[in-house]
């Protein structure tokens, strides 16, 4: 067990934005500072979160109810923090997210229009405390991120909503970054990967700094 608890980053943004690419660059640079790094992901990172995102994925569950699938959101969230991430942190090791409850906010929120107040008390009770030290935000165009996105193969049960449901993820996106300058650093994720690594990396620079 380590007596420094260890630092949590959060990657967040619309369809295409960039995240895997971001992901995998982090992930050397953070490593390189020789320190013990989990990725792990959202909707899934577990077991069950993996079998809560075959479903909340699924494009034949057609039936499944806003409210249903902000709280499978929530169970694969709260598995996600007791299994994994309250573990690593209180080992001292990163965790890097591939998305974490600001994306319930965005798309749950913003996108299906469920109250925030809903979302907040699920969050304080689901994360039971557990917050990104630094959430990225990897901000783009909802065209230019389908774009990027089409080809892929089949859209899954979210990716097929349209423009205007994205519209409202990249707006709530912005505005819960403008909330909380402090926790959010937006990156213009219209630039190259090599441009959009090096602003992660300027925003990471002071994790570094409280580590060395
Ligand atoms: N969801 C939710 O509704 N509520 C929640 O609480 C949570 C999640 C946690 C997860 O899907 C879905 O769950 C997601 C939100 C919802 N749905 N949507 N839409 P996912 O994990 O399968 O997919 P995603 O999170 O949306 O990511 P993505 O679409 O796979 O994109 P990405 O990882 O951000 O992008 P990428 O794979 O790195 O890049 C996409 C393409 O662009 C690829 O060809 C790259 O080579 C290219 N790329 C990447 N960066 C660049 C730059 N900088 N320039 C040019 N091209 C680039």
């Amino acid at each position: 067990m380590s007596a420094v608890r260890g630092k949590f980053i959060s990657l967040e943004g619309g369809e295409g934005a960039g995240k895997s690419t971001l992901l995998a660059g982090l992930r050397e640079c953070i490593e390189q500072h020789g320190i013990a790094l989990v990725q792990t992901r959202e909707p899934g990172g577990t077991r069950v979160g993996e079998a809560v995102r075959a479903i909340v994925l699924d494009p034949e569950r057609r039936e499944l109810a806003a409210e249903t699938e902000l709280l499978l959101m929530f169970a694969s969230r709260a598995q996600l923090v007791r299994e994994v991430i309250e573990p690593a942190l209180h080992a001292g090791q990163w965790v890097l997210c591939d998305r974490f409850a600001d994306a319930s906010y965005a798309y749950q929120g913003g996108g299906r229009g469920q109250p925030e107040s809903r979302i907040a008390e699920l969050e304080q009770w689901a994360c039971a405390g557990v917050k990104p030290d630094l959430t990225l935000l990897l901000d783009l165009s909802v065209a230019t991120g389908r774009a990027r996105a089409a080809g892929r193969g089949d859209a899954d049960r979210i990716e097929v909503e349209a423009d205007s449901f994205f519209e409202r993820v990249r707006t709530t996106y912005r505005e819960r970054a403008a909330a909380e300058p402090a926790r959010f650093r937006m990156i213009d994720a219209s630039q190259s990967p090599a441009a959009v690594l090096k602003a992660a990396l300027a925003a990471l620079a002071h994790l570094f700094e409280a580590t060395a």
